[in-house]
């Protein structure tokens, strides 16, 4: 993120990119909480293939009653993805951020790229968003910057090789599937250069962390403390769903979040408001419209 505090009063260039990212801060439902009842996001499901397994995540391309990242109804291809677009942009204008989140890893499918190309022509004014494990970061950004994207989370688990460890049971680099430390080792590296990399570009870097009890609840600060050196915007601490290979754990209550989140917060801002939305949401967060219409769809195949 550009140091407000120290920007050159004497350079318009920076002066209008500084105004511009504040712009797409201030309509960014996630990264701005007051944004979050006014302006919504759609996702466009053009991404089902992952590099990694973390041992958290079950991902469904049929699914029409959870709400939970890693699931849709449908995966689109990047064709549909824009018309899909168009649709519901005609219908819901307040939709300020197109966003890739999914259902796997947005970067291990070329098809990102081709939707992010598609729907940048046609909507130079919304907001490109994308989020991803971070494994492939440092080598994709150029194509993202190039593309347009500017707001961009990466999943940041932990920053210790062993606790990394424990998260991912295995990673496919470079043709390779990676485990135990040294897919940790990879993990991390990728992870913090992409990051850095990426803030020194000017995007504005979001962290998603999972809160997993037991395994890196009392980690969670040591992130805080990292992201804060490297220059990430805004921190999201998430909870656990306990599922797939976390099965077992029980996920943590909302106070201890929230204390986590207050002794985070003196390093990297806290976002609160996150609804864990699938990777078809769309719409405000608090109401996710594709949601919306699948129920009514249920509804009207029962009664006919
Ligand atoms: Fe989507 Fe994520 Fe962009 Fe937002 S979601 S890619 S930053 S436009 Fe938002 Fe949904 Fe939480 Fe994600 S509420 S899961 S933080
Ligand atoms: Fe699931 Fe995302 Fe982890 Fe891939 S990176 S296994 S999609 S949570």
């Amino acid at each position: 993120m550009p140091d407000k505090k120290n920007t050159n009063v004497c350079c318009p260039e920076s002066d209008e990119k500084d105004r511009e990212f504040m712009r797409k801060i201030a309509e960014h439902p996630c990264y701005d909480k007051n944004a979050q009842h006014k302006y919504g996001r759609i996702h466009l499901p053009v991404a089902p293939a992952c590099n990694v397994q973390c041992n958290f995540c079950v991902r469904e391309f049929d699914c029409v009653n959870e709400s939970r990242p890693g699931v849709t109804s449908k995966v689109l291809t990047p064709q549909e993805a824009l018309e899909k677009t168009r649709d519901v942009i005609e219908k819901h204008p307040f939709i300020k951020v197109i966003g890739i989140a999914g259902p796997g890893d947005p970067l291990a499918n070329e098809e990102t790229f081709e939707t992010f190309e598609l729907v940048g022509k046609e909507f130079p004014d919304l907001t490109l968003c994308m989020s991803t494990n971070g494994l492939c970061l440092p080598q994709k950004l150029p194509e993202l910057i190039h593309l347009g994207v500017s707001t961009l989370t990466v999943t940041v688990n932990a920053v210790d090789h062993e606790i990394i460890e424990k998260i991912y049971s295995h990673i496919t680099y470079d043709g390779k599937v990676l485990k135990g430390i040294e897919s940790a080792k990879i993990m991390h590296k990728n992870q913090m250069e992409g990051i850095k990399a990426a803030v020194d570009a000017g995007l504005a870097v979001k962290i998603n962390t999972v809160l997993i009890p037991t395994i890196n609840d009392e980690h969670i600060i040591d992130i805080a403390k990292k992201m804060k050196e490297i220059g990430v915007y805004i921190m999201n601490v998430m909870p656990l769903i306990n599922q797939g290979a976390f099965a077992h754990l029980t996920p943590p209550t909302a106070k201890e979040r929230e204390a986590i989140q207050k002794e985070c917060e003196p390093y990297v801002t806290q976002m609160r408001h996150c609804r864990q939305c699938r990777a078809d949401a769309y719409g405000l967060l608090g109401e996710d419209l594709s949601q919306v219409s699948d129920q009514r769809r249920k509804l009207i195949n029962i009664k006919t």
